[in-house]
């Protein structure tokens, strides 16, 4: 399909995109970026498409806004920030990216993992600070090899967080609501007894109303004082003030968090702990990855507005 024989529909931008994927955009769709909701009534009745953002989603109040909203194209496979029985009764599509950024996910689960264990934070501030040129050495880290990992929710990422926990020579067993046909893994069908078994604990579940806060103050104890967290899927999983209280005790050793509630203006408490290694939700976040994301996004706009089948619809 050529740029020229198309009419361009208005589209409404939620969260920014890479500039390369929004010049791409802009040759098949008019892009109205989000200002306030003054401003999208005067656009309103034309907007028949929306990109957002997994983590930014479309608030209700935008949704009901649009009478002539047909698709909703997701920057990301997280969907709960969107009213998808809402969009199903209107019958808006929904799109997300599937599958393009399984692997720097669970990079992401691996890269805190391995900071916290090999002390990455504390040992280039030990550098910088001159200790080493001053004839001195850290303290020594912990291992990966032959630990116990439990991963909590084993989709595509779960599942790619333990061929690389494999690789690292770890143990490893997962969660989930059923066990994954075809993987010889354990499965736990409790998450305090992975939580319980396990050395580190990973979540990759989705963020939906049966997991919100499921990683409680009784998982963390499970987990114990030598127990690890790492959480790349969302904040909502996690009671905060929980895992807060593990952290300052010291009866959990440590987190690795790219996610949290209330992104990006999170708990303050987080920034004055030693045994934590925040991100600011950076999981998918590499060049790669997100331009594949934002050529998924136009291919599956311009399959719709061309009647043609969506490549990863979500509903
Ligand atoms: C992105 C995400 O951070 O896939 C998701 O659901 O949360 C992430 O990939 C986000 O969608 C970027 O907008």
């Amino acid at each position: 399909m050529t740029a020229s024989s198309w009419t361009k529909q208005h589209l409404l931008l939620l969260e920014p995109l890479p500039e390369p994927t929004l010049a791409s955009l802009a040759e098949y769709f008019i892009i109205h970026p989000f200002t306030n909701m003054d401003d999208l009534a005067k656009i309103a009745p034309d907007i028949r498409a929306i990109a957002t953002g997994g983590s930014y989603g479309v608030a209700p109040e935008v949704m009901a806004a649009l009478p002539h909203l047909e698709i909703i194209a997701v920057n990301g496979v997280g969907l709960d920030k969107i009213d998808l029985t809402g969009a199903q009764k209107r019958h808006i599509r929904v799109t997300v990216t599937t599958d393009i950024s399984t692997n720097d996910v669970a990079d992401m689960a691996m890269l805190l993992l391995l900071a916290l264990k090999r002390n990455l934070k504390t040992n280039e501030q030990f550098l910088l600070d001159g200790n080493w040129a001053a004839g001195k050495l850290p303290p020594l880290a912990h291992s990966l090899n032959g630990r116990k990992l439990g991963i909590a929710g084993f989709g595509r990422i779960g599942q790619a967080v333990a061929r690389r926990a494999q690789a690292s020579n770890m143990e490893v067993a997962y969660f989930n609501p059923h066990p994954r046909e075809g993987s010889t893994l354990t499965f736990e069908p409790s998450l305090k007894a992975l939580a319980a078994w396990a050395d580190i604990l990973v979540i990759t579940l989705p963020a939906t109303a049966a997991t919100k806060n499921i990683v409680n103050a009784d998982i963390l104890a499970a987990l114990g004082k030598n127990g690890v967290l790492i959480n790349t899927a969302r904040g909502s999983v996690i009671d905060e003030e929980a895992l807060l209280t593990a952290l300052k005790s010291k009866s959990i050793a440590g987190a690795g968090l790219d996610v949290f509630q209330n992104e990006p203006t999170i708990n303050p408490a987080f920034l004055t702990l030693d045994n934590v290694v925040l991100q600011p939700h950076q999981a998918s976040a590499t060049i790669e990855t997100r331009l594949a994301m934002g050529q998924n996004i136009i291919d599956n706009l311009l399959a719709y507005f061309s009647g043609k089948p969506l490549l990863t619809p979500a509903c």
